[in-house]
């Protein structure tokens, strides 16, 4: 089945192995390897509940490889590959859609940050990716997902959860609700400047966890999942980022007493970020940056509280009570921030007065 994908992409090669990689929860990933040569690439069957439109997906990546990554770039991205009849995408007689990407050799990913240095080229090189594409008119890019990180629609899912109860989980999970529900009124800020035009709207990555980076040694290598690549603001890319970046232990660590926000972390991924968008950033914007890991990982664990009420039918899961365990985690992370709001926006006013990074 998989080789005959293949063969639409390739049809004069033979496949030396295909196997499934890496820990995305959305998309089917396979590394391939063809005989000859012994080549790799990533082969993706796309989510489609999820991307309803593949297509424009699909635009957004070339158009900035095209824009971009021509060039020879400090940072990567996969290269999309056409099928052999030059179209961008497959689509199977299931209905399923396929993409080819190049493979980026000798890299790894990461769950966990265990060292600086990885948060600071984390940091760098999301912060490199934003700054490529302020170029980019956000109006004329799709939305790949309406609504993805507007916190008002993610608390109206999650109220919409509550009622329905599917799974039938609501009683024992009630202290977790609670801190949810709690602290919704503190979190509007952001959306509200966004919705009065105070914060420019950009093409930003909106997927920046940490496993969404490719390392190769001891340098950030490439920025991959441009799924969600499109209109967006900073806050979303910053926020997201040190929500798996600054946290001390996995994203659905079972012992909580592993997960804190880690403060240096926090800081090395900031000087690594704001010593490459600094240039880009209008006075107003850099005020609210010390909101965003709170709002960020606010909204995500959100969203895995309702998947969980929702009975589990959006994010993979690996066991029963998976995207409960990921929500705690979340909660620990935001009471852990809590303590050190104070210490967040210093280090952001030291990392926005350092010089700016230059490549
Ligand atoms: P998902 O949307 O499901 O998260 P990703 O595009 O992030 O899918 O791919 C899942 C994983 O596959 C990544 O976390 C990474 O480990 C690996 N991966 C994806 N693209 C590449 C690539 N071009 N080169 C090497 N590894 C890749
Ligand atoms: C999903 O695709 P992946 O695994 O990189 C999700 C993100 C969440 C993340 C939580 C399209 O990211 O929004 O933050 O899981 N992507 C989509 O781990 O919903
Ligand atoms: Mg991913």
């Amino acid at each position: 089945m998989l080789e005959n994908i293949v063969k639409k992409f390739f049809p004069y090669s033979l496949v030396a192995d295909i196997k499934p990689f890496g820990n995305g929860h959305i998309n089917n990933t396979y590394k391939l390897t063809l005989q000859q040569g012994k080549q790799n690439f990533i082969l993706q069957r796309i989510n489609t509940d999820v991307f309803k439109d593949p297509h424009g997906i699909a635009d957004t990546h070339l158009r900035i490889q095209d824009a971009i990554f021509k060039e020879k770039t400090p940072i990567l991205i996969a290269q999309l590959i056409p099928t052999a009849d030059g179209k961008r995408l497959y689509t199977d007689s299931d209905g399923g859609v396929w993409r080819m990407t190049s493979f980026i050799e000798d890299s790894f990913t990461i769950e966990v940050v265990e060292k600086d240095w990885q948060a600071f080229e984390a940091g760098n090189a999301f912060g490199w990716f934003a700054k490529a594409c302020d170029k980019f008119d956000a109006q004329s890019f799709k939305e790949p997902i309406t609504n993805f990180h507007r916190l008002s629609f993610r608390l109206q899912q999650l109220n919409e959860a509550i009622d329905a109860d599917k799974a039938g989980r609501l009683s024992s999970i009630k202290e977790v609700v609670d801190f949810y529900k709690n602290r919704e009124a503190g979190l509007s800020e952001i959306e509200n400047l966004v919705d009065k035009g105070e914060i420019p709207l950009r093409i930003v990555h909106n997927d920046t966890k940490i496993n969404n980076l490719l390392f190769r040694g001891e340098k950030a290598a490439a920025v991959i999942d441009l799924d969600t690549t499109g209109p967006g603001i900073l806050y979303y890319d910053y926020g997201d980022a040190l929500r798996t970046s600054a946290n001390t232990a996995e994203e659905d660590e079972q012992d909580l007493g592993k997960v804190n926000f880690n403060m240096d972390a926090f800081e090395a991924f900031t000087n690594g970020y704001m010593g490459q968008v600094k240039p880009i950033l209008t006075p107003k914007e850099e005020k609210l940056f010390y909101q965003a890991p709170m709002l960020m990982t606010y909204i995500i664990g959100i969203r895995f509280l309702a998947d969980y009420l929702n009975g589990d039918v959006y994010f993979k899961t690996a066991w029963e009570d998976h995207n409960l365990a990921r929500t705690k985690v979340q909660k620990k992370l935001i009471e852990s921030m809590e303590t050190q709001q104070e210490k967040m926006k210093k280090v952001i006013g030291n990392a926005l007065n350092q010089p700016v990074i230059s490549n």
